[in-house]
C-alpha cells in the first residue's frame, strides 16, 4: 500500500481542491500550480501509486483510468482544439506526488467550470 498523499486527502475531501469533473472511476481537479490555461490533474479513484504499477494491474483498472481522462477532456470541451496528456513516473520522471495522476493541458480555455 502506497503512502498517504495529498491526493488521497483531496479525494476524501479532507483538503479543498477545485474539482472540475468526477465519476465512478476518476476525480479531476485544477492543478495548484497551472502551467497552461487549462491544467487539470486526473486521478483514479482506485488508487495506483505510479504509472509503472499499471503493468501488473487489472486491465480494467488501466482502461477505466484512461477512459476517465478522455471523459475529462470531453467535459472540458477540449476535443476540438486538442490537448496534451502527461504522466510523470518516479523520481527521474519528476513525479512528486506518489499517486498516479494524468495532467491534461490545453492552450485554449474552453472550460465552463
Ligand atoms: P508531479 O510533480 O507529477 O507529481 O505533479 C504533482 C502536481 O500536483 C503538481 O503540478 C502540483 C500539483 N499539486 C501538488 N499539491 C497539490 C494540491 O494540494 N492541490 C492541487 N490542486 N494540486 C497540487
Amino acid at each position: 500500500m502506497a503512502d498517504e498523499t495529498i491526493f488521497d486527502k483531496i479525494l476524501r475531501r479532507e483538503i479543498p481542491a477545485q474539482v472540475v469533473y468526477e465519476d465512478d472511476d476518476v476525480l479531476a481537479f485544477r492543478d495548484v500550480n497551472p502551467q497552461a490555461p487549462v491544467h487539470v490533474l486526473v486521478i483514479p479513484k482506485k488508487k495506483v501509486g505510479r504509472f509503472a504499477e499499471l503493468k501488473s494491474a487489472p486491465l480494467r483498472d488501466a482502461g477505466a483510468f484512461f477512459a476517465g481522462v478522455a471523459r475529462v477532456a470531453h467535459e472540458l470541451r477540449l476535443e476540438q482544439n486538442g490537448y496534451r496528456v502527461v504522466l510523470n513516473n518516479g523520481r527521474d520522471g519528476q513525479q512528486t506526488v506518489e499517486y498516479l495522476h494524468a495532467r491534461v493541458r490545453a492552450k485554449t480555455l474552453f472550460a465552463t467550470h
